[in-house]
């Protein structure tokens, strides 16, 4: 005991059943599995965000990037467990001899360290930003989205190398003992240690759990197990949570002036029109999600006018349409609405929530909603849109 304290470990020194390639190989499988799901709706996510004309996204239907961006938050937190389980079921792996070996070894080695730090490094990024504002803004999706390609290219690279061990690894029964390996006695029991089946049924209990207490700040028969998610329908005015308050975005005075109009500019023209204004024309009901970039999303019945019929009164209907704020600073203070969606008969300038006038909180006197698009794009206390040219670049 004491002459192994002397030296470096070696991996045969680890003499848990559960550090088994049978193990790892299960573990990685699922974490590759839920962290392609991330990527994904993530792309999603970023594409909403940041359009590229010849990548179009779908108008409809309206619940999309709801689920796709639960599904995101969701698939990132469950690969939490799955990533420190395989992290304990394969770090022995780090003491295997040769260190270094051939530059090929040498270079799987290098690109397991990057996989590990890339997938470290977003799990927590995306948690935290679950739980706060949005500290890190703009900075945050940026990096986040770049960070996530070399994550994807370093599993491509372990995987193409670990193929034919996974899929050995695959085809082992996960019980059966295992007599080429140390780690078994005489009697065929496991040495140290929980079973490998043992292992393998915490870590689903534990994604599951964990999977349950996120989907809960949508799913509402789960929302009392939701003590992961900060934000549930019923935790704001109007039964819709709040990000960020009018007072947090400083627009308090403005919000409230009886004064208040709107302006809407467009190529040809311009005009200004107040809430009585708004209100006589004509308005149109429509139930839709605000689905925020957190996870958590809540349906709601909004009323107001549609965004076409303003963009009408000064452009044409083909057109980009940026919504602008009356908050100062912040990312979200405007949006850029594609000229599909603002053709979209339920993409509204939202007047009331539930029958009633808009909470202050929810962007009195004017916000966006549109169907499909992330929360960060449905901007509140509107005061001015501008319709630009036809076809004009979403930016
Ligand atoms: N002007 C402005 N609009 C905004 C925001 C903001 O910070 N400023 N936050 C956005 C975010 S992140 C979300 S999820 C939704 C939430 O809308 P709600 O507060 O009415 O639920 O508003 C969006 N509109
Ligand atoms: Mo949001």
């Amino acid at each position: 005991m004491h002459r192994r304290l002397l030296r470096p470990p070696e991996q045969d020194d680890f003499r848990s059943a559960v550090h088994d390639p049978r193990v790892v190989a299960r573990v990685g499988t699922y974490l590759g599995a839920a962290i392609g799901l991330a990527f994904l709706t993530g792309l999603v996510s970023h594409l909403h965000q940041s359009p590229v004309p010849w990548l179009p996204l779908p108008t409809d239907p309206a619940w999309l990037y709801r689920v796709t961006q639960g599904l995101h938050v969701a698939a990132g937190t469950a690969a939490i467990p799955l990533l420190l389980a395989k992290l304990y079921a394969a770090y022995p792996a780090l003491f295997a001899r040769p260190r270094v070996g051939s530059p090929l070894r040498g270079l799987e080695r290098a690109s397991v360290a990057l996989l590990v730090s890339t997938a470290i490094f977003q799990v927590v990024t995306g948690l935290i930003n679950t739980f706060q504002w949005y500290p890190w803004s703009f900075g945050f999706r940026t990096v986040h989205f770049v960070v996530a390609w070399v994550l994807v290219g370093s599993i491509v690279v372990h995987v193409a190398v670990k193929l034919p061990t996974v899929a050995d690894a695959w085809r082992r029964p996960v019980a059966a003992q295992d007599d080429d390996v140390h780690g078994t006695d005489a009697d065929g029991d496991d040495e140290d240690g929980p079973t490998r089946r043992g292992f393998l049924a915490g870590v689903a209990v534990t994604v599951l759990g964990l999977t349950a207490l996120t989907v809960g700040q949508t799913v509402q028969p789960l929302s009392g197990a939701a003590i992961l998610s900060p934000r549930q329908a019923g935790n704001g005015p109007q039964g819709l949570p709040v990000n960020r308050t009018a007072k947090a975005a400083g627009v308090l005075p403005a919000a409230t002036d009886p004064g208040w109009t709107l302006t809407l500019e467009g190529p040809g023209a311009s005009t200004t029109l107040s809430r009585a204004e708004l209100e006589a024309m004509e308005q149109t009901t429509v139930d839709l999600p605000i689905a925020c970039v957190e996870g958590w999303s809540t349906l709601a019945t909004w009323q107001g006018v549609r965004v076409r019929d303003l963009v009408a009164l000064v452009g044409p209907v083909d057109s980009d349409v940026r919504f602008v704020s009356m908050q100062r600073g912040g990312s979200y203070r405007e949006s850029i609405l594609p000229a599909r969606y603002a053709a979209h008969p339920d993409s509204l300038l939202a007047l009331r929530l539930g029958g009633e006038v808009l909470d202050i909180d929810h962007g009195y006197p004017a916000r966006l909603v549109t169907p499909d698009r992330p929360g960060v794009l449905q901007t509140k206390w509107v005061d001015r849109i501008e319709v630009r040219s036809p076809g004009g670049g979403s930016a």
